[in-house]
């Protein structure tokens, strides 16, 4: 059976009602990238999609049936990485790390495969069972990019899957990917990032040093691992509760640790920047041998205009004229419309004014038609709508501003 409104149904995941599901699934990925028209898909829901960054800020949870089974698949909010320096970084952290699940999908972007990698490799290395879902296809054709999708798959030994989320098609062909994924008895490990040999040695010395769970994988332990080394005491503390490992209490290992940290290069704020440049480093590597420019003069053109607009000197300044013009248009700039609009319902309003005193239309319809009175009520209210509407958007330009400075500025 594929993927018709029936087959995927439109019934919502209620949490009293946990039978309703086999498999449970999370759709992670960058902001933008498709995941929710990708969920909606799917689920047959109606989550909220649109063309900038940062819609979806909580989990939302649906249905999908595929060959008689039920999928829980879980929309997670969109993030750069998990290093937990958001809200929405940590929902999404914490929901793949610490929730059992089946499989993780995670989706990336066609045009800009290098950026999303850098996700899926943090979720590699957390998770086991990943799916690289390469969306967005038809933009990477219209922008002349292609995408050896047979090399990623074999470089990251992960299944890597490519979709255009509106082509059906496309995605049943991830759903049986899914299916195969969570069926299969063996758990799949992807590629496991390398770090340099003395970063290597103390993950080894940290691990012997902690007891663990003895239902944890290589993966989860490696992964506890690279926390308490990058020090960050939010995730420790997670992690302690989550997995009831000994961490702050262990005195063996807060003595290795403190002697550690007395070498520059394993202070917190350095070896946070290794660890990720080792992981941008490598995904840099990954795009060198799996993506082709066809137009390579489109490509510096974009990456001319991405400098500027995210350069130190210049992204702010821009940002504010950006903000600038905006505050403009909703103070000053939307009444010339309005104005315009006024000019032309007057307009029509004497006309049809005579029109009713030619035919002599009864004075109880005149005014309900065509009072001044009431069509100046009208265009109150649509003024209303359209201040309403600019605020709306300034509301909505700032946050996505907000995340383009946190991002890449
Ligand atoms: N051309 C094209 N557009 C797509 C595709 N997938 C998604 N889109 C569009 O991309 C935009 C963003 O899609 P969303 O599903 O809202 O993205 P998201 O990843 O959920 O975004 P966040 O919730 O902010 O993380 C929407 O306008 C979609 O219609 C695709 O394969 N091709
Ligand atoms: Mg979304």
């Amino acid at each position: 059976m594929g993927l018709t409104v029936k087959s995927t149904g439109n019934q919502v995941f209620s949490k009293t009602n946990k039978k309703k599901y086999r498999y449970q699934i999370a759709i992670a990925g960058n902001p933008n990238v498709g995941k929710s028209t990708i969920f909606n898909a799917l689920t047959g829901m109606k989550q909220h999609t649109g063309n900038w960054p940062g819609k979806t800020v909580e989990n939302t949870t649906g249905i999908c049936t595929f060959h008689k089974e039920n999928y829980l698949l879980v929309d997670i909010p969109g993030t750069y990485s998990l290093m937990s320096n958001s809200e929405e970084e940590e929902i999404a952290r914490d929901y793949i790390c610490f929730t059992p699940l089946d499989a993780t999908v995670v989706i990336v972007d066609a045009t800009c495969l290098e950026r999303s990698l850098n996700l899926v490799e943090q979720i590699m290395e957390m998770t086991q069972n990943v799916i690289v879902c390469v969306n967005l296809l038809d933009e990477a054709q219209k922008k002349k990019i292609e995408i050896n999708l047979k090399k990623l798959e074999k470089i990251l030994g992960v299944p890597v899957v490519g979709t255009i989320a509106k082509k059906k098609k496309t995605l049943r062909i991830l759903m049986e990917t899914i299916e195969k994924t969570v069926k299969s008895k063996k758990k799949q490990e992807g590629k496991i990032i390398k770090y340099s040999q003395e970063i290597e040695e103390v993950i080894m010395n940290i691990q012997n040093k902690i007891e663990y769970h003895s239902s944890q994988t290589s993966l989860q332990k490696r992964w506890c691992v690279l926390k308490i080394l990058d020090g960050d005491e939010k995730i420790i503390q997670t992690i302690e509760k989550k997995q009831q490992i000994k961490i702050q209490k262990n005195e063996e290992l807060q003595n290795y640790l403190q002697k550690l940290r007395q070498q520059k290069e394993f202070q917190k704020q350095y070896i946070r920047d290794k660890l990720i440049n080792t992981i941008v480093k490598e995904t840099e590597e990954i795009c060198k041998e799996v993506v082709i420019f066809h137009e390579e003069d489109y490509q510096k053109k974009g990456r001319k205009i991405d400098k500027i607009l995210t350069s130190k000197i210049w992204g702010i300044p821009i940002m504010l004229a950006f903000l600038g013009i905006i505050l403009w248009i909703t103070i000053i700039g939307a009444n010339y419309p309005s104005q315009v609009l006024s000019a032309f319902f007057g307009k029509i309003q004497e006309y049809l004014e005579a029109w009713a005193s030619l035919y002599e239309i009864p004075v109880w319809l005149k005014g309900i038609a065509i009072d001044r009175n009431l069509s100046n009520r009208n265009m109150d209210s649509s003024c209303y709508a359209t201040t309403y509407g600019n605020i709306l958007s300034f509301i909505y330009f700032i946050r996505g501003l907000g995340s383009f400075t946190k991002n890449c500025i």
